[in-house]
């Protein structure tokens, strides 16, 4: 294979000349090609194969164990401009960058497979879907790219049709934490990612291209690009609604997008669209639309059972990698809190009765083509996407923020969506368990200033017709013992039921300084063990915690100086004025 696009033949040759590789290998994206890669890391050892009666054509990777998630410390945003960039992205000038990936990449693929793996973001035919090529001497990376994206001849033959496209070069390189670093030059629409094999780090067209490069896109082109899943839920007269939510890595997207209505709410479908990142765009009526651009999922595998998410779990039985997990004596992947089996082998290979610790790493994943998932939804095909009626941020917070709250408007949503805060998960390399602000939960993955992103986001308010209500969420809050006062997964329906009901005027609200909040009587509790005090508790603002929140939302503002939207600090002065005078 070869292409007619000169500017990618002439982009292969310099990089097939600085890397030196061995052979090119051009993915076309075929299931003989993906068998082809599997055999071929079988042989390696690569891949390991896992019970072929019980999971059949499931494998095992296990990554180096210093390369298990993001490294957000070794991710830069490489702009002419460092305020471009912001304080909320480590800056390289895009010279001293090109410079030492240049030294790295040199030779770094001696002996080694160059694959050229083109693919398209989004429904091949969509309008709003965005190709791009990633080069790439992992074939781990080729056989995952095949289950994530549109990957292969077809996206090719629209590359040639467009001509634009996202560059993006990764080696697995020798996997020295020192030598390891992911760039990103969104001026030159270009991605370079070296000495890691895993995940967000590795698989360019996640992270890298559909959120830090796209956004910057999305900015100069009038959308957003954002982490979110979209799911949609239909209630049991046919009335549907498509949600679009935010929330930090590891903290359910995956869950809430594939929820199994619990019993007692016979007759509701819910269907997932996608499950990590939407990209939103007006269309002529003024009107927000999701596409999903990817097409498989790189969900979080601990915790995943029958009961959590059904789901989940039932689509992983087959055809999936997985990475880091352990394994039972009978060859079966194991985690934490599968509920079934035991442990033999830990993720790192050793026995796990030796191990100490968790003996799947806790950010261990599986890759799975979304078709698998039960409730997949076809609409994640429609190139027109669906229509977003309401957008959800949301956070593990063990405190302060109640169940549910609404905005009072897009301004005041997108002070919200600023001010998201969450408690850090194993997603990423650094300490779990701390809060960090993450706005929009976007903090590792906006790809430009923060601040100029917010003034994107209030942009929307002069385009479009009809805006989603915002709302923000809580499943975490914890009770003095550490007890979670909501049960979460699949009773989080009720909760989407109140928001869907606001956005189509069924139920009033009562009004706070901080927002809109459920009237208890309107969060159906039916059936569950909870009573009213702790519903009162979860739908309760305390003034004083919410100074204090304020207070830190204004000291992070603080570190944009004056590039914050005006329109921002006025609605947190709105909320603080009105949490000092009692007013709702
Ligand atoms: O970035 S990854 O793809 O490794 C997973 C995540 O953090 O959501
Ligand atoms: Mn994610």
């Amino acid at each position: 294979m070869s292409t007619s696009n000169e500017a990618l033949r002439t982009w292969i040759e310099e990089v097939a000349q600085l890397t030196k590789p061995e052979t090119i290998h051009w993915c076309d994206g075929t299931d003989e090609e993906y068998d082809q890669l599997i055999q071929q890391m079988l042989g390696s050892g690569d891949l390991l194969p896992l019970n072929e009666d019980t999971y059949p054509n499931c494998y095992l990777h296990r990554s180096d164990p210093t390369d298990v998630a993001r490294v957000e410390h070794l991710t830069f945003v490489c702009t002419q401009q460092q305020a471009a960039a912001g304080p909320n992205n480590n800056w390289m000038a895009p010279q001293a960058a090109h410079a030492k990936m240049d030294e790295l990449f040199a030779g770094a693929m001696e002996g080694r497979t160059l694959y050229v793996i083109p693919y398209c973001m989004g429904p091949i035919d969509s309008p709003y879907a965005r190709c791009g090529v990633e080069l790439t001497d992992s074939p781990y990376v080729a056989a995952n790219m095949k289950l994530m994206t549109r990957m292969g001849k077809a996206a090719l033959a629209r590359i040639e049709r467009e001509g634009k496209f996202v560059r993006g070069l990764h080696s697995t390189g020798d996997l020295n934490p020192d030598r390891r670093f992911v760039m990103h030059f969104p001026e030159e629409l270009l991605i370079q990612s070296f000495g890691s094999g895993y995940g967000g780090n590795a698989l360019l067209g996640k992270k890298c291209h559909a959120l830090r490069i796209a956004s910057y896109q999305a900015q100069q082109e009038g959308w957003l690009a954002e982490h979110m899943l979209i799911v949609e839920v239909e209630n049991p007269q046919g009335e549907k609604h498509y949600l679009a939510a935010a929330f930090p890595s590891a903290c359910g997207k995956t869950n809430l997008a594939m929820l199994i209505p619990p019993q007692s709410h016979a007759g509701w479908k819910v269907r997932t669209i996608g499950d990590d990142i939407a990209w939103l765009h007006l269309d002529d009526e003024g009107q927000l639309r999701a596409i999903n651009p990817e097409s498989g999922y790189f969900g979080v595998v601990p915790g995943t059972n029958q009961k959590t998410n059904r789901n989940a779990y039932d689509m992983i039985q087959r055809d999936a990698i997985f990475t880091n997990v352990a394994v039972t004596k009978n060859n079966e992947p194991w985690w934490e809190d599968k509920k079934e089996g035991q442990p033999d082998i830990d993720w790192k290979g050793r026995s796990a009765t030796d191990a100490n610790g968790p003996a799947a790493h806790p950010n261990s994943r599986f890759t799975v083509a979304a078709t698998q998932n039960p409730c997949y939804s076809e609409l994640a095909e429609d190139p027109a996407g669906v229509p977003i009626s309401a957008i959800i941020f949301g956070g593990r917070r063990r405190e302060l923020a109640p169940l549910v709250y609404e905005a009072r408007d897009w301004a005041h949503g997108v002070l919200i969506g600023a001010s998201v805060a969450s408690e850090t998960t194993a997603a990423a390399t650094g300490q779990v368990g701390v809060t960090r602000r993450d706005p929009m939960a976007m903090k590792p993955f906006c790809g430009y200033n923060f601040a100029d992103y917010w003034n994107h986001w209030l942009s929307f308010s002069d385009r479009a017709g009809r805006l989603p209500r915002v709302f923000h969420v809580n499943w975490f809050r914890q009770n003095q013992d550490g007890d979670f006062l909501w049960p979460g997964f699949g009773e989080n329906l009720r909760v989407l039921r109140w928001i869907i009901d606001r956005c189509e005027d069924r139920v009033d609200a009562r009004s706070t300084p901080i927002g809109y909040l459920p009237q208890p009587a309107d969060i159906d509790t039916d059936g569950l063990d909870l009573d009213g005090e702790t519903l009162e508790s979860l739908l309760s603002v305390d003034r004083d915690a919410w100074q204090a929140e304020m207070a830190e939302v204004e000291a992070y503002f603080g570190e944009f100086e004056d590039r914050v939207p005006a329109e921002l600090k006025a609605q947190r002065d709105k909320v603080v004025a009105a949490l000092a005078d009692g007013r709702g």
